[in-house]
């Protein structure tokens, strides 16, 4: 699909300021596509649609989870949650988009996941450094990006997961399960 038609879909379904936050997920992931070698179209459209589904009712979204067999688990978490998976089928639906690679990368940009494809962390990454994000450690998070893709994710998740405590929050298990793994397994970080 094009980036114009793309772009055209998503404005469509997001608030102003959500959409100028999709424009720079798109730029970053743009960005960091060229840098790590990912497919630079498949980056670009997984970040145009990684929003997709921020604004539909909970109940909207509770019920695509179930009738898809979603992680049940997600229904016991916040609904916050549930705009990654439910987008990814959405998208799917609605938009015709049908690259697995592009929707895996929209399903799991909330969470991460052990293993992430190179498509999926930089999906990952962009959101939480697109130039709109302002929040503590950001910067530094940003310097990681420039050098090490998996430091840099690593360093994202686990500012999400002290966010998420120190607000008395839980924590999903499959965010506990992508701090793990990229601990145990990279060997880079
Ligand atoms: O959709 P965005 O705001 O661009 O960013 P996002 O999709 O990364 O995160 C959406 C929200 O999900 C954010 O407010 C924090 C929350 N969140 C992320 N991981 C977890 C979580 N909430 C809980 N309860 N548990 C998590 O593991
Ligand atoms: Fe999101
Ligand atoms: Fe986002």
């Amino acid at each position: 699909m094009e980036r114009s038609k793309a772009l055209e879909l998503v404005k469509e379904q997001l608030t102003e300021k959500r959409y100028v936050h999709t424009l720079g997920v798109t730029e970053t992931a743009v960005n960091l596509a060229k840098a790590f070698g990912a497919d630079v179209k498949k980056a670009e459209l997984a970040a145009i649609f990684h929003d997709y589904a921020k604004f539909r009712p909970k109940e909207e979204m509770k019920q695509i989870l179930m009738d898809e067999q979603e992680d049940g688990r997600l229904l016991q978490f916040h609904h916050e949650l549930w705009h990654a998976p439910a987008g990814a089928i959405l998208v799917r639906a609605e938009a015709g988009i049908t690259d697995k690679e592009v929707l895996s990368a929209i399903r799991w940009h909330t969470t991460g996941r052990p293993k992430m494809t190179l498509l999926e962390k930089i999906i990952y990454l962009a959101d939480y450094i697109e130039p709109g994000r302002s929040f503590p450690g950001v910067d530094d998070v940003r310097k990681l990006a420039e050098q090490n893709l998996n430091v840099a994710v690593l360093a994202a998740v686990k500012n999400s997961i002290s966010f998420l405590m120190s607000k008395k929050q839980p924590v999903f298990p499959v965010t506990l399960e992508t701090y793990n793994d990229l601990i145990q397994n990279g060997d880079d970080v």
